[in-house]
């Protein structure tokens, strides 16, 4: 283009400038994004080039005397975006996606949390905005004329340009980009954040169509899968249970990495410690949560299948048809409930827990709850362990049941009186602090098993106690290096999604204790309840296995599409030998790759296309017709 022409884009120009300035330094400061060579960081500094460039030509449309405002407003709405994933990522080292901003309802409550999370730096991020403010008056940038036809229309073939350019440098680098739709920071990395974002709205749209086109027959491939990789359950096991009840812990943001360590010479989780000394533990264990945290921790608990890839399955999909436990237990006369003492629509609950079929939720109205017996998000753990066994102890036997604990959550604080050991030392407040929680937590469960054991439910209920997700994020891992001693590496990063996974049976297991070290994950507890209760579940469309089977496959998959084996971990791309924390040959992990990603997509496409709703349907079918339907299969 002419000089002309720069003249009269001159402020356009400026402003994607500003912007794509302000990206780089957002990518490289706010952002974790991992650059293993030079292809990648230059991929990573062009990427916001083709977006800005076409956001602010919308501008190039109107007349003159809106051009600039509309580029001066565009500004501001791609910086809110940008601050926006900036403050998101601070604490959920994740990218802001279409569903999780349509969780308002979690909004209110988050108070704390949120306002913790801006800082006064942000404030930066609107010194360009201001300049553009103080041209916008200037007669320089003002009076610059309509462009010509062919001009706009070199700009826009420039733009796609820019566009085809980057997008194929991504795709050497990262073939198979944009189907792995999971890993939201290579699609960061690679096609920008505000590519990201559009992308992730044509997957919105995609996955609304993906209910309405569904039929029972897409139930089918799915069921053959399942069927292939279905265990028998553990032999010695199976029905040692059978009829007691089924109380879950779930223990917020608990990581593997405090059990059994010390700090300043006192243990972090002393009653734990012990507890594992009469129990069934599990030192493998794996989170396989997402964006949904906590209530994608229940959802799996709840179905053995798996959280998804975007958003939160307890807000986005409600209303499906389910066949989780509390449902499959009625028919054994379980009554099924929760403790939790927060708001009841917080993760969009009291809607889930009825499509799931409990019959009562405890929620935050069920609770004493005062000033002095409250912290961070509300309840004191202590009191709401307390108050619960007071419940439990009128509930109708046999049960199933999950305590949600709450003290050791972000941004972890807790009064003077209840800090039982020394806070750490380290750059990370959040680490520090997160030990004296961990500690608190630990002591309201040692409460918990105290004052269940006056009851007469504790002999004949099963205690299952489990990590809900990570507390502590990339973002504190120089904190994190101080604490453990050693570098964190990705692998370090998968070994740390390790919570613990804890299973007493009074009268069993503080017998014979026994520590596991097989790979396991969150998905199999349903499978693993079941089987300990002697119920069957071969009919059902699960991905989990009885931990206890013997022919349990050591895998897990993670929500990002990471996954373990007994030997490996394969991580953004690497495969690691879990002995050295090394890399390992890339053939190695091959076998489980293609595993990994399709049972993802499996749960994906059942939750999605809501296909559980044709599942009985489907059953009838074969029993009418057997012969038709396995053609159909076929
Ligand atoms: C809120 C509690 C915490 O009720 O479960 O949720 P989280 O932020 O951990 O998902
Ligand atoms: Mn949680």
């Amino acid at each position: 283009m002419r000089k002309k022409s720069f003249s009269k884009i001159s402020f356009l120009l400026l402003a994607t400038l500003f912007m794509w300035i302000k990206t780089y330094i957002v990518y490289k400061t706010s952002f974790d994004i991992k650059i293993e060579n030079f292809t990648q960081e230059v991929i990573l500094f062009i990427n916001p080039l083709s977006f800005l460039l076409l956001i602010f030509g919308i501008g190039l449309f109107m007349k003159e005397k809106n051009r600039n405002r509309y580029i001066f407003g565009a500004s501001i709405f791609v910086t809110v975006l940008l601050l926006a994933n900036m403050v998101f990522y601070r604490f959920f080292n994740d990218f802001l996606t279409i569903p999780v901003l349509f969780q308002t309802s979690n909004m209110g409550d988050l108070g704390s949390s949120i306002s913790g999370l801006f800082l006064p730096t942000d404030l930066l991020m609107f010194v360009d905005i201001a300049i553009l403010f103080w041209l916008l008056k200037k007669p320089t940038f003002k009076s610059s004329s309509q462009l010509t036809r062919k001009e706009r229309s070199a700009y826009f073939l420039l733009v796609a340009a820019v566009f085809f350019f980057n997008l194929g440098l991504a795709e050497t680098e990262r073939p198979q980009l944009l189907t792995r739709s999971f890993d939201r920071e290579m699609l960061v990395k690679n096609i920008s954040v505000y590519n990201f974002h559009i992308y992730d709205a044509f997957l919105q749209s995609k996955t609304s169509a993906q209910r309405a086109l569904a039929d029972s027959n897409s139930l089918t491939e799915i069921e053959n899968y399942v069927n292939a990789n279905r265990k028998e359950p553990s032999k010695d096991l199976n029905g040692i249970a059978e009829g007691r009840n089924v109380i879950l812990l779930s223990l917020e943001s608990l990581q593997s990495f405090v059990i059994n360590e010390k700090l300043n010479g006192e243990e972090i989780t002393p009653f734990l410690n012990d507890l594992i000394n009469e129990s069934y533990y599990f030192e493998n264990f794996y989170h396989q949560t997402g964006q949904g945290k906590t209530s994608d921790s229940e959802f799996i608990v709840d179905n053995s299948l798996y959280p998804l890839g975007r958003g939160a399955v307890y807000f986005t999909n409600s209303s499906n048809e389910y066949t989780a436990t509390p449902e499959l237990l009625k028919d054994y006369g379980y009554y099924s409930t929760i403790f939790h003492a927060n708001n009841k629509s917080f993760w969009n609950r009291d809607i889930m827990y009825n499509t799931l079929g409990y019959d009562r939720f405890f929620d935050v109205n069920d609770y004493e709850v005062t000033e002095e017996n409250s912290i961070g998000w509300g309840l004191k753990d202590k009191d709401f362990m307390d108050q619960s066994v007071q419940h439990i102890d009128n509930l109708p036997q046999p049960f199933y049941t999950r305590l949600i604990t709450l003290t050791n959550h972000f941004p972890f604080e807790l009064g003077e009186e209840d800090k039982l050991i020394d806070e750490f030392d380290s750059n990370s407040k959040t680490l520090n602090q997160y030990i004296p929680t961990v500690r608190y937590m630990d002591e309201s469960i040692k409460h918990f098993f105290e004052k269940l054991k006056e009851t007469d439910v504790y002999e004949n209920s099963i205690i299952i106690l489990y990590g809900d997700h990570y507390g502590i994020s990339e973002n504190h891992n120089v904190a994190m290096e101080k604490f453990l001693g050693k570098e964190i590496t990705p692998f370090e990063t998968i070994q740390l999604q390790r919570v613990p996974f804890i299973v007493h049976i009074p009268g069993v297991t503080d017998k014979e204790p026994q520590t596991f070290s097989k790979v396991a994950g969150q998905v199999d507890i349903r499978p693993t309840i079941m089987s300990l209760l002697g119920i069957d579940t071969s009919e059902q469309i699960q991905f989990g296995t009885d931990v206890f089977s013997n022919e349990k496959l050591s895998f897990t998959v993670l929500r990002d599409g990471s996954f373990i084996t007994e030997n490996n971990v394969y991580t953004r791309g690497v495969c690691y030998d879990k002995a050295t924390g090394e890399e390992a040959d890339q053939a190695i992990c091959e076998p489980y790759m293609e595993k990994a990603k399709q049972e993802l997509n499996y749960s994906d496409e059942i939750i999605y296309g809501d296909l559980l709703r044709f599942y009985g349907e489907e059953t009838e079918a074969v029993d009418a017709d057997s012969e038709n339907t396995t053609t159909e299969k076929n």
